[in-house]
C-alpha cells in the first residue's frame, strides 16, 4: 500500500516533469530552432563521454537515420535497469523519465551541471516525438519505448547478450521544434571536438541519407587539436607545447602553437564545454602567458630595459591554442552561460601555464626566439597602427580647430595672393610682425626649437604644439585627409636664423614637409626666406650680405673706402628691427626666397634620419664631417 503511494507520488512529478519541459523547452536546451535541434544529439552523446572519461567506454557511434531519428550508442557499462526499491521502477525508466536536479546524472568521473548541459536524456526524451532505449548488461539485452517522454512499453528483457553497451534512438518532435533535419556538418563539427577534448575514444559518425560516414579519434587529443586548427597555416614550431597538471578535483590542459598570421585563436572548455565567454580558465591562461614570455624577454635581454613590456595581445598574435579544464561543480555564468566562474580555476591554471611555458622557453631557446621575435613584431606593429589612428584622430581635431592664437594673420582671402611667414623665435616673429605687409602676408612665429632633439616619431611629431599650430594655419589637415585645396597660403616661407640653430630648424620643418606635406613641396610651396649674415654700414649707406661669399663681394665693391666701413654680423633675426627684416627678406619687391625643391627636402630628410635615427654609425661619420656646423646641435 504505502508503495503504491510512493508509485503514485512518483507518477505525478514525472508527469508534470515532463509537462513543463515541452511547456518552456527553451529553458532546458536554449531554443527550438536548429541549434536547440542538435542539442538534442549533444545532450545523448555527451552521456556517453562521460561514461567514457569514467573509463568505461572506447567507441561511440552516432547514426543520422533515413528517417531523420538519430541513434547514439555506446560500449559503455549500460545503463543500470534493476528496480529501484524506493520508487518501485527499472534505474532506466527513472533515468530516462525524470528530471534530475542539477543536472547530475552520472556518479563518479566530472560531471557537468548548470548551463544548458547535462541536463539529462528524460529532457531529449520529454521533447521526441518517441524513443526506443535498448541496454546490454549483466548478460541481457533490455529494451523500452517511449512517447513525448512517456513510457508506452515496460522495460523489456528481449534476449542475451554477453555485450555492454546503451543505445539511444530518438525522433525529434515537430510539434516542438521550428526545424527537425539534422545538419551532417553541424554534427561532424561538434564530434570532432569532441574527440578532440577526449583524447582516445573513437566517435564514429554516419549520415544514412547520404552514406557518408567518419570516424574521430585523436590519440594527441587537445595536442591534435591545436594541429588541426593550424592545419591551413605556417607554424614557427612543429609540436604544439603541452602543459597539464591536476589537484583538488581540478585538471587543466593546454596545448599551444604559434603561426605567422596575427590571428589569435584560443579556445576554452571546461568540462568539454566550449567556453565562449572565457572565464576564470581562460584569464589565468592570458596573465601567465604575458608574464612568462615577458619575464623571459627580460631574462634575455631581447628589449631595452626602457621598453615597456609586451601586451597580452602581442603574445597571442598568430597562437592558436586549446585550454581544456575539467572540474567537479562548475560554475557557468554569463549571457549564454558559457563563461566559467569557479575562481579557484585561475590559480590553477596560471601556475600550470605559468611553469610549462617557462620551462618550455628554457628549453627550447630557437622556438623561444622565434615566438618572442614575433611578439615584438606585434608590439611594434600595434604601435604603428596606433599612431595612425591617433593621426586621424588628431587630423579630425585640428580641422574643427581655430586658427592658432600667435598666428598674426593676412587680411586677403584669396590662397594665390597669401604668403604664411613662418618664423623662428618670438622676438623675430614680433619684428616679423611689425615689418609685414599685413594685407598679404601672415606670421607664424615658432618657439626655439621645434622639437627637442631625440627621435622623433609621428606621433611625438604630431604632439608638438608648434607643428599642430603649423597645421592648423596652413588649413589642409594631415595624414590621408591631406588636402591641398584647403591651404590657405600659396607661399609658405620658412624663415629661420642664417646660423647653424636656423639651419637645423631648417632641417626640422623641411623634413615634415617632405615626410608630412609632400604634395606641398612638389607643387613649389614652400620656400626658404634669405636673411642677410651680414650687415655693412658705410656712412649713410648699408648693405647686406647673405654669407661670406657675398660679404667679401660687397666689400670689393666698396673699392678703397671700404677700410671705413662697418661691418656687424647678425646674430639672428631677432637683432634686426622690423623695418631691416622687411626690407631685406620679406619684402616681395627686392627679397630673395629660395623654392624648395623635392631634391632639397630629401636631403634635409636624411640628415634628419642620420641626426634622429637609430643607427649610430651614420650620425658619427655626419658629425666628423660637420663638425664645425654641428657643435651646437644637442644630439
Ligand atoms: C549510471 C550508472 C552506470 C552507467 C550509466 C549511468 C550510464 C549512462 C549512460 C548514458 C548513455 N550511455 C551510458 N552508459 C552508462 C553504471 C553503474 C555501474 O555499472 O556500476
Amino acid at each position: 500500500m504505502e508503495n503504491k503511494n510512493v508509485y503514485d507520488e512518483n507518477k505525478i512529478e514525472v508527469l508534470e516533469g515532463i509537462e513543463h519541459v515541452r511547456l518552456r523547452p527553451g529553458m532546458y536546451i536554449g531554443s527550438t530552432d536548429t541549434r536547440g535541434l542538435h542539442h538534442l544529439v549533444y545532450e545523448v552523446v555527451d552521456n556517453s563521454i562521460d561514461e567514457a572519461m569514467a573509463g568505461f567506454c572506447n567507441n561511440i557511434k552516432v547514426t543520422i537515420n533515413n528517417n531523420n531519428s538519430v541513434t547514439v550508442e555506446d560500449d559503455g557499462r549500460g545503463i543500470p535497469v534493476k528496480i529501484q526499491p524506493k520508487v518501485g521502477k527499472s534505474a532506466l525508466e527513472v533515468a530516462l523519465t525524470m528530471l534530475h536536479a542539477g543536472g547530475k546524472f552520472n556518479s563518479g568521473g566530472y560531471k557537468v551541471s548548470g548551463g544548458l548541459h547535462g541536463v539529462g536524456v528524460s529532457v531529449v526524451n520529454a521533447l521526441s516525438r518517441w524513443m526506443e532505449v535498448e541496454v546490454k548488461r549483466e548478460g541481457g539485452l533490455y529494451y523500452q519505448k517511449y512517447e513525448r517522454g512517456k513510457p508506452v512499453t515496460e522495460v523489456l528483457r528481449k534476449g542475451d547478450t554477453e555485450e555492454n553497451g546503451t543505445k539511444i534512438t530518438f525522433m525529434p518532435d515537430d510539434k516542438i521544434f521550428e526545424e527537425t533535419v539534422f545538419s551532417m556538418d553541424v554534427l561532424t563539427q561538434r564530434m570532432r571536438e569532441q574527440a578532440f577534448l577526449n583524447k582516445g575514444i573513437r566517435i564514429e559518425l554516419i549520415d544514412e541519407r547520404t552514406g557518408k560516414s567518419t570516424i574521430y579519434h585523436y590519440e594527441g587529443g587537445i595536442i591534435s587539436f591545436v594541429q588541426y586548427l593550424n592545419r591551413n597555416k605556417d607554424v614557427l614550431h612543429d609540436k604544439p607545447i603541452y602543459m597539464s597538471a591536476a589537484r583538488d578535483n581540478m585538471e587543466v590542459e593546454v596545448a599551444l602553437q604559434y603561426n605567422d598570421s596575427s590571428l589569435e585563436t584560443v579556445l576554452s572548455f571546461a568540462n568539454n564545454i566550449n567556453t565562449h565567454e572565457g572565464g576564470t580558465h581562460l584569464s589565468g591562461f592570458r596573465t601567465a602567458l604575458t608574464r612568462s614570455i615577458n619575464d623571459y624577454i627580460r631574462k634575455m635581454n631581447l628589449l631595452k630595459e626602457q621598453d615597456s613590456n609586451l601586451s597580452g595581445e602581442d603574445v597571442r598574435e598568430g597562437l592558436t591554442g586549446v585550454i581544456s579544464v575539467k572540474l567537479t561543480n562548475p560554475q557557468f555564468e554569463g549571457q549564454t552561460k558559457t563563461k566559467l566562474g569557479n575562481s579557484e580555476m585561475r590559480g590553477m591554471v596560471d601556475s600550470a601555464v605559468g611553469e610549462g611555458i617557462s620551462r618550455f622557453l628554457e628549453e627550447n631557446p630557437a622556438i623561444a626566439r622565434a615566438i618572442v621575435d614575433k611578439a615584438i613584431g606585434a608590439a611594434r606593429a600595434r604601435e604603428a597602427a596606433r599612431k595612425a589612428r591617433e593621426l586621424t584622430r588628431r587630423k579630425s581635431a585640428l580641422e574643427r580647430s581655430t586658427l592658432p592664437g600667435k598666428l598674426a594673420d593676412c587680411r586677403e582671402r584669396d590662397p594665390r595672393l597669401c604668403e604664411l611667414f613662418i618664423v623662428e623665435g618670438d622676438s623675430a616673429g614680433g619684428s616679423a610682425k611689425q615689418g609685414r605687409d599685413p594685407r598679404i602676408q601672415a606670421i607664424l612665429p615658432l618657439r626655439g626649437k621645434i622639437l627637442n632633439v631625440e627621435k622623433a616619431r609621428l606621433d611625438r611629431i604630431l604632439n608638438n604644439e608648434e607643428i599642430r599650430s603649423m597645421i592648423t594655419a596652413l588649413g589642409t589637415g594631415i595624414g590621408d585627409e591631406f588636402d591641398i585645396e584647403k591651404l590657405r597660403y600659396h607661399k609658405i616661407i620658412l624663415m629661420a636664423d642664417a646660423d647653424v640653430d636656423g639651419a637645423h630648424i631648417r632641417t626640422l620643418l623641411l623634413t615634415f614637409f617632405y615626410r608630412y606635406m609632400q604634395p606641398l613641396v612638389e607643387a613649389g610651396k614652400v620656400y626658404i626666406a634669405q636673411p642677410p649674415l651680414y650687415r655693412v654700414v658705410l656712412g649713410k649707406k648699408e648693405h647686406y650680405a647673405f654669407d661670406d661669399s657675398e660679404l667679401s663681394r660687397v666689400m670689393e665693391s666698396l673699392g678703397n673706402s671700404r677700410e671705413r666701413a662697418e661691418i656687424k654680423r647678425f646674430k639672428g633675426l631677432g637683432e634686426m628691427v622690423a623695418e631691416q627684416l622687411w626690407d631685406t627678406t620679406m619684402n616681395p619687391e627686392n627679397r630673395t626666397i629660395l623654392k624648395v625643391s623635392l631634391e632639397d627636402a630629401v636631403e634635409a630628410d636624411e640628415i634628419f634620419t642620420i641626426l634622429m635615427g637609430d643607427k649610430v654609425e651614420p650620425r658619427k661619420q655626419f658629425i666628423f664631417e660637420h663638425a664645425a656646423e654641428v657643435q651646437n646641435l644637442d644630439i
